[in-house]
């Protein structure tokens, strides 16, 4: 058992409690979080402007993307999928142990418990199936030529086999079905049956570019030319409302949702789903801004992520969320900031299927501690100077463990 001492705790819970000078009691999972509570063997304070607050969760990487630094193009979607199709194979190649283990290595200082990873090919399996970080393994099915079908899920099912044979209480798994684009619809119902089954959680790229949005309305513009230069396919499979609909029942997260428009916003809310919203990656590929007044608005829950490095710089979560406030400038930074928090946190989880992102009796020690430079004497703006002034932590714990 240990107890720990800070100048702030925010728990993350559904008031947005933050204590001072409290204290939190934890083993395996937490105990109790308040004020003077029972002693113990391990206490430790952690002395002036100490912040104590779940550990942060990145809902949506790609690791086998790690090795990307200068390759892949910037600055327009389909160029940069024009570039992936390039480099994929050698970037693959060139991300084995040493580049997973720095990936994670980053998310870890920034004070990141778990993630949430899309594969495509099992390849990473190996490499990051003891990683001291949680893990939610998303087995990505990708396809739309009919006659690839049958080998593409057998491809997928054995895969997916792999990663539920080593299932334990930090690796658990996922289905991904990249997006209504690039998935035959009957790949799609066979591989959402699957989730249902097992009930696993599923994570879908939805909306992403204007290209898209385009494709999926009209069957024209950038996409019908690169789906005539690669795949001789030049018909869109799915209407996006009647792709959200299939979800209904699952767990699913719907990644970007720049272009989604109102109605499919509301199905998104319906069907109980949530959004991961990653501005960086949004921005490098240029395809614009996530309206997040309007998923507020509209209730949805949405998480923060960082992508995968073949979409951004770093995997540093505390510097996603500081990117995400200065973007969105429409909104306000202090009550975005809370928001921003929620969404690394306590709402991350949620999407994950996990028991952690709050403080609360019960729910895994998954914890961080850190430092702000001076007091913060009104804690209505706590959550904007920690986004501020935060890039590493202190101490990171992972089911009561420092890691
Ligand atoms: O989220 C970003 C941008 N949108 C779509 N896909 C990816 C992203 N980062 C990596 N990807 C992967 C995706 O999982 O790139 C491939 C898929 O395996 C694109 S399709 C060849
Ligand atoms: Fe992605």
């Amino acid at each position: 058992m240990i107890k720990l001492k800070a100048s702030y705790i925010l728990l993350m819970d559904e008031k947005y409690t933050i204590l001072k000078d409290a204290e939190i009691l934890f083993d395996k999972k937490i105990i109790e979080v308040g004020h003077n509570l029972p002693k113990c063997e391990k206490e430790i304070d952690l002395g002036t402007n100490s912040v104590i607050m779940p550990a942060l969760i990145n809902s949506h990487t790609h690791l086998e993307f790690s090795h990307n630094k200068t390759h892949l193009e910037y600055g327009d979607f389909i160029i940069w999928l024009n570039s992936v199709l390039k480099h994929r194979e050698s970037l693959f190649v060139n991300c084995k142990g040493d580049c997973f283990k720095k990936a994670i290595d980053e998310m870890k200082k920034s004070g990141v418990c778990a993630f949430g990873e899309i594969s495509s090919t099992g390849d990473d399996l190996k490499y990051i199936k003891h990683s001291p970080l949680k893990i939610v393994y998303f087995n990505e099915i990708i396809g739309t030529n009919p006659a690839a079908l049958d080998i593409l899920y057998q491809d997928f099912l054995a895969r997916l086999d792999e990663s539920l044979s080593i299932q334990n209480e930090k690796f658990k798994v996922g289905i991904s079905i990249h997006s209504p684009y690039s998935v035959h619809p009957i790949l799609i119902d066979k591989i959402i049956e699957i989730a249902k089954t097992k009930n696993l959680p599923i994570q879908t790229h939805f909306m992403e570019s204007k290209a898209e949005r385009r494709w999926l309305d009209e069957g024209e513009g950038e996409f019908k030319l690169f789906f005539e230069k690669h795949f001789k396919n030049a018909k869109p499979l799915i209407k996006p409302l009647e792709f959200i609909e299939k979800f209904k029942n699952t767990k699913t997260t719907f990644i970007h949702c720049v272009y989604a428009k109102d109605e499919e916003f509301e199905k998104i809310k319906e069907i109980k789903a949530s959004i991961a919203h990653c501005p960086i990656s949004n921005r490098l590929l240029n395809v614009g801004l996530l309206d997040l007044e309007k998923v507020k608005n509209k209730s949805i829950d949405y998480s923060v992520a960082t992508d995968g490095l073949s979409s951004n710089y770093s995997l540093n979560l505390f510097k996603e969320i500081r990117t995400s406030l200065l973007m969105h400038i429409g909104l306000h930074p202090k009550y975005l900031a809370k928001d921003l928090l929620k969404a690394v946190t306590i709402n991350a989880a949620k999407s994950l299927g996990l028991n952690n992102g709050s403080l609360e009796t019960g729910k895994d020690a998954d914890i961080i501690t850190f430092k702000l430079p001076n007091i913060v004497k009104d804690i209505s703006n706590l959550p904007l100077q920690i986004i501020l002034h935060t890039n590493e932590v202190d101490k990171l714990y992972i089911n009561g463990k420092e890691v």
